[in-house]
């Protein structure tokens, strides 16, 4: 701070000779040590030690009294003054018969915190705090009080004194552009406000938005469910090989399901495939990984079929659940739970009826009540029977596989296929428009995107 205040003294253009600089010092630091070296420099200076006494007021005081000087100019240590501060001062008293001088708009640089603040333009014997000049016969008769804060106001009577005008140009000047910057805004605002009419009778303006495609919408929902009770997600390639597909998951290299009638093959020997399952997905899983596993694989699978009800491309998801002493009943309460959630009814009717498949042994098929009423299908009660998934406890040679203990670890897996559980909920009877992208189908059957389906809020609306 001291270097600084050092610098505008002498940077200050009026003569060094005829300059007294009288320091009240009540600083802590080194600062006597480096005033001392100033004085080589500076032949008026005057230096005293002022710690342990408080307020400006008294500080100003003790100044004033023992100055030598016809004309006082005030200097604050941690402010930025021009050089030609002193000089205007002095040559402005010196022409009036006016005893203080003072400026009435101020900008300050304040050196330690960079920041620079602006007080001002006051009326016009209002000297802004820190420009202070006067002739010393008027301080023996003003006094500046033993305040803190505001001691101006006391030493010119209120502003009752007149004042000469330090830097009256640059106040004006300030004072103009600012006015013509508001006005310029103000006629701005104006030729807006006169030109440009809201017309509130005009009707407000469509807009398009888009729809969530049911099987999103059915995705969605039944992610939801599964994560509530620990299952997480899991996604792979659509593009699978021979391996993942069929090999891994016990299905025998004879098994219809491996003939081209049912597998879209990607090249001559059969290693690349399209996936006509998402159980590859459960098999990637296991073999990065260690058991317990709890997962879902919900995703897009392809098999050479084409009718009402089928698609080549349809969407499946997959389950499951590895860990020790998990039995079918585990599978049984966590299926009765996914359908009742998933139709939102409080009971539903549910049978498991035993089936095959590869990769489960004992393999069941799941079908749910169902009845007609008012032309319309009622889910969980009724005597008619609705196959919906399928299901298992997963095979040792599944487990052996992925290296899995069997004897250790066992568990259950499921799929169930989305497209049909987003039929049976929202009453559509045509797969094939799922996948024509006919605008007006989705426009009715669709989703709104702001309506995201969880456990909390409802599935749906
Ligand atoms: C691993 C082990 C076992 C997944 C299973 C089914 C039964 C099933 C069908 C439902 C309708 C396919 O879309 S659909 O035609 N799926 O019946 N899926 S058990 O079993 C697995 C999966 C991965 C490692």
């Amino acid at each position: 701070m001291l270097d600084a205040w050092a610098r505008y003294i002498f940077l200050q253009d009026y003569p060094k000779d005829r300059m007294e600089v009288l320091v009240a010092d009540d600083s802590t630091d080194n600062t006597l040590k480096k005033l001392e070296e100033l004085k080589e420099r500076l032949p008026n200076l005057r230096v005293f030690n002022f710690e342990g006494r408080n307020g400006n007021g008294i500080k100003r005081q003790w100044l004033i009294e023992r100055a030598a000087g016809d004309i006082l100019v005030h200097f604050d240590d941690d402010d930025y003054y021009s050089p030609h501060r002193v000089s205007h001062a002095v040559e402005s008293l010196q022409n009036s018969d006016k005893l203080i001088a003072g400026c009435t708009m101020l900008y300050i640089w304040h050196v330690e915190e960079q920041v620079l603040t602006k007080s001002g333009p006051f009326h016009q014997n209002h000297a802004t705090n820190a420009t202070f000049a006067y002739k010393k016969e008027y301080a023996e008769h003003n006094r500046f009080a033993d305040v803190n804060q505001q001691t101006e106001p006391s030493f010119t009577n209120n502003f009752t004194n007149p004042m000469v005008q330090l830097n009256s140009l640059k106040t004006k000047v300030t004072e103009i552009l600012e006015k013509k910057l508001t006005d310029f805004d103000q006629s701005e605002i104006n030729k807006k406000l006169k030109n440009e009419k809201i017309d509130v009778t005009l009707p407000g303006r469509t807009y398009l938005s888009g729809k969530i495609h049911p099987v999103s919408q059915v995705i969605g929902e039944v992610t939801s469910i599964f994560s509530e009770i620990g299952f997480s997600v899991e996604e792979g390639p659509d593009v699978e090989n021979e391996y993942y597909n069929f090999s891994a998951l016990n299905t025998p290299e004879s098994h219809p399901a491996r003939d081209m009638h049912d597998t879209f093959y990607l090249d001559r020997s059969k290693d690349l495939l399209l996936r006509t399952h998402t159980s590859p997905v459960q098999i990637r899983t296991m073999l990065k990984s260690k058991p317990p596993f709890k997962i879902i694989a919900p995703g897009r699978t392809y098999r050479h079929d084409s009718d009402q009800t089928h698609s080549p491309m349809f969407h499946q998801l997959e389950g499951l659940h590895i860990d020790k002493n998990v039995n079918m009943g585990h599978l049984k309460g966590c299926l009765y739970y996914f359908v009742k959630k998933f139709f939102e009814v409080e009971k539903v009717k549910i049978r498991f009826r035993p089936s095959h498949f590869p990769f489960t042994e004992p393999s069941a098929e799941v079908d749910i009540g169902y009845k007609i009423q008012d032309g319309k299908i009622k889910i969980g009660e009724g005597d008619k029977w609705l196959e919906i998934l399928g299901c298992g406890m997963v095979h040792p040679n599944v487990l052996k596989n992925v290296k899995v203990n069997s004897k250790q670890y066992q568990g259950y897996a499921f799929g169930v296929g989305i497209d049909r559980l987003a039929m049976l909920k929202y009453g559509i009877n045509d797969l094939r428009a799922f996948f024509e992208s006919d605008i007006r189908w989705l426009e009715f059957y669709g989703f709104d995107p702001l309506d995201v389906p969880t456990n909390y809020r409802g599935l749906s609306r």
